[in-house]
This record gives structure tokens, C-alpha cells and sequence, in this order.
């Protein structure tokens, strides 16, 4: 039985990944940190099938006890500050986590297990302001944000460890990926949350920024198989993993308003506040690569995942109501 690593379990990737992990057959250990109140919303589920040890991103030595204590054959680096927001506001935090913290769990790879295989969660916040469309894994980044020049960091530092000490090291260059398990300030799931408040009368107005902002939107579940297929190579490398296809916030509105049978200039609103101070106007992945050489195929089309996440945020108060 081979030993699987999760940093960032109780997140939304690393939810799906425990699911898809155990449904191989694996001995899944989650890595969480300390906190006054639980954060095992997303695994609640599985919670008797997975292992969760205390360490966090910022101790050195909390990660190579971890390390010591499961031995894995296979580490996911999903842990993250990953709200984009978040770090303009609290740069240094974000580039502690999101940056040095990579450095920190290859530190403790190399010195504890240096013959697991690691997988990095990079993003395509790096390509930034594009400079080519689509972006490959040979696309130049420009990140517009603290986050997008910490995840360039983690990338980079990623690839130097393995052709520094020959870990076997990848980084998956990931596009936005949602599901019901999405954190509820990102804007898919804010917008299909906000569709839920409404339709059951709990709310009448959705505040939102930039509504032209376009971004290759893909499922979270389909996007944990790229990065396990990641690991299963003979060599490792570096993947693109993104639908191929692009689509404006106000696209994403008009088909989540409608799936409810409401129309989404009668509830958006607009609120200048949350206009990002550097944005990143287009995203469009090219995953030729993944599917070449993964096998990697997306299952889930935008429109399937549109209508997937409204239709589990209106469950869910349905739920509550009653
Ligand atoms: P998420 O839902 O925000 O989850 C982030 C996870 O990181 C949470 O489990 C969080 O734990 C954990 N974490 C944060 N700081 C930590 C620390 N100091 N020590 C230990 N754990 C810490 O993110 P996601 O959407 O699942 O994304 C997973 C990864 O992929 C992230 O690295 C993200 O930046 C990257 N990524 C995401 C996308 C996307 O579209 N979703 C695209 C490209 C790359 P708590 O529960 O304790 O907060
Ligand atoms: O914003 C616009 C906003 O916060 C998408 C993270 O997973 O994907 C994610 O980063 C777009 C932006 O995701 C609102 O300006 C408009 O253009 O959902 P988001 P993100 O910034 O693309 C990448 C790949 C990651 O790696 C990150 O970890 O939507 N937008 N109005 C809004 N965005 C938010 N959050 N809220 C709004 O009200």
C-alpha cells in the first residue's frame, strides 16, 4: 500500500485528492495546523479512512517530523495562502506561506525522504499579464499579484531541487479549478452562493468587481487526477493542466442566475472596493502536454460545472431552511 502526504487537506483540492487517493487504495495522511476550531469541513466524510498530523508551512522542524513519522512514497505541496486578495494585504504572510514554505517541506524531503516524489501546486496566477495566448509551460510569467510572484518563487525553487539533488520534484501549472467545495470569496462560488440567497429570498443583491475578467474555469475533481498522473511517471516534469477554453465573470453569472431561473442584471451590483490594484485581465491554458502525456482528460465542461455548483449551494440551503 503506498503512502500518499497531503499538505492543505481541509482545503478544496485536498479534499478531492484524500477522495481520489483512498479510492486507489492508499494510506492517506493529511498535514493540518493548529487552530482553535476545527477546519474538517471538506473531510468531514472521511474522516475515519485518513490520518491528520499537526505542522505548518512556517516550522522547519514541525515538516521534517512529519516527514519522519509517515515516511511517504508521495507528497502533495497543496497548502497555501491562495486567496489572490488576501496578498496585497498581508504580502509578507503570503510569501512566508506560499513561497519560502515550499523551500521549507523540499528542505525536509531531501533531508528525510529524499526518494518520495513531491508535487507542488503551482498556478497560472504566474503567467499574470500574458505574454501569449494560450499559455504552455513555456509561456514567460508576469505575475500581477503578491500570491502570483510567490507561487513563480515556489515553481522555481520546486524545479532547482530536483536538478540540484535529482528529487524527483514536478509542479503542476493548474488554471482555476472550482467545485461545491470551493472557498466562498472565490468568485464561482460567491456568485453560486449568492444565486442560492436569492432564489430562496434570503438576499436580493450580489456585489461584485470586475465582471470582465476571463479565466479557463475547469473542475476540481478532474484536476486532482492530473496531479496524481503527475506522479506516476517515469521522468518528472512539469504540466499545464486547464480546459483550453475561456469565459468573462459576467458569462458565469448569466449561466448561474439562469440555471435558477433569474436573470443577473436584476441582482449584480457593482462594488469599485473589490477592483484588484493590478488584475489579470485573460487567462487561457493550452493542455496538449497533460493529454499527450497524461492521458489527462477534463470531464467536467464549464457549463456541466456551472450548473454542479448552483445546484449544491441551493441544496444546501434547501437543507437549512427546512
Ligand atoms: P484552499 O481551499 O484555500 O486550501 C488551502 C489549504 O492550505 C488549506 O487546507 C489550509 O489550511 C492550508 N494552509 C494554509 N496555510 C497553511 C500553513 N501555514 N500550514 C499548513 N497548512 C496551511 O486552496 P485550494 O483551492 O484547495 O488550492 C490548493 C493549492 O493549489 C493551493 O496551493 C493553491 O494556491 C493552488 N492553486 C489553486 C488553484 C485553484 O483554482 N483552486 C489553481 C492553481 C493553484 P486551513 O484549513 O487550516 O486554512
Ligand atoms: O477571481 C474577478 C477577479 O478570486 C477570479 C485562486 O484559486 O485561481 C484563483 O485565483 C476573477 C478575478 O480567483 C469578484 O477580479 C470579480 O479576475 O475567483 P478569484 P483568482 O484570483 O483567479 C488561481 C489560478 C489561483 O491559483 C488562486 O489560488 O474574478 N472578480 N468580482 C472577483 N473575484 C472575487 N474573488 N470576488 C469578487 O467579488
Amino acid at each position: 500500500m503506498k503512502k500518499a502526504l497531503i499538505t492543505g487537506i481541509t482545503g478544496q483540492d485536498g479534499s478531492y485528492l484524500a477522495d481520489l487517493l483512498l479510492s486507489k487504495g492508499y494510506e492517506v495522511h493529511g498535514m493540518v495546523r493548529r487552530s482553535s476550531t476545527e477546519t474538517f469541513e471538506r473531510i468531514g466524510h472521511i474522516k475515519n479512512d485518513i490520518q491528520l498530523v499537526q505542522a505548518d508551512l512556517l516550522d522547519q522542524l514541525s515538516l521534517i517530523k512529519v516527514m519522519e513519522a509517515v515516511q511517504p512514497d508521495e507528497i502533495y505541496n497543496l497548502a497555501a495562502m491562495s486567496f489572490v486578495p488576501t496578498s496585497w494585504s498581508q504580502p509578507v504572510l503570503t510569501g512566508e506561506f506560499t513561497a519560502i514554505g515550499v523551500t521549507r517541506m523540499l528542505e525536509a524531503v531531501r533531508q528525510v525522504c529524499p526518494t518520495a516524489r513531491f508535487y507542488q501546486a503551482s498556478s497560472s496566477e504566474m503567467f499574470g499579464k500574458v505574454k501569449e495566448i494560450p499559455q504552455t509551460e513555456n509561456t514567460p510569467f508576469h505575475p500581477r499579484s503578491p500570491y502570483g510572484v510567490a507561487k513563480a518563487y515556489g515553481h522555481y525553487i520546486t524545479v532547482n531541487y530536483r536538478e540540484s539533488y535529482d528529487l524527483f520534484a514536478v509542479s503542476g501549472i493548474l488554471f482555476n479549478h472550482e467545485s461545491p467545495r470551493r472557498g466562498k470569496e472565490f468568485v464561482t462560488r460567491k456568485i453560486t452562493d449568492g444565486v442560492a440567497q436569492i432564489k430562496l429570498g434570503m438576499k436580493d443583491k450580489l456585489m461584485l468587481g470586475n465582471l470582465d475578467a476571463e479565466r479557463d474555469w475547469g473542475f476540481a475533481g478532474d484536476y486532482v487526477e492530473a496531479m496524481w498522473r503527475m506522479l506516476q511517471q517515469d521522468t518528472p516534469d512539469d504540466f499545464v493542466v486547464a480546459t483550453g477554453q475561456t469565459h468573462s465573470v459576467r458569462r458565469f453569472c448569466e449561466l448561474a442566475f439562469k440555471r435558477a431561473g433569474l436573470h443577473w442584471e436584476d441582482h449584480v451590483r457593482i462594488d469599485p472596493d473589490l477592483v484588484r490594484p493590478a488584475e489579470v485581465d485573460q487567462l487561457l491554458g493550452d493542455p496538449a502536454k497533460a493529454k499527450a502525456v497524461l492521458g489527462w482528460a477534463q470531464q467536467v465542461d464549464f457549463e456541466g460545472l456551472v450548473n454542479m455548483m448552483v445546484d449544491a449551494d441551493l441544496e444546501r440551503y434547501k437543507n437549512v431552511k427546512g
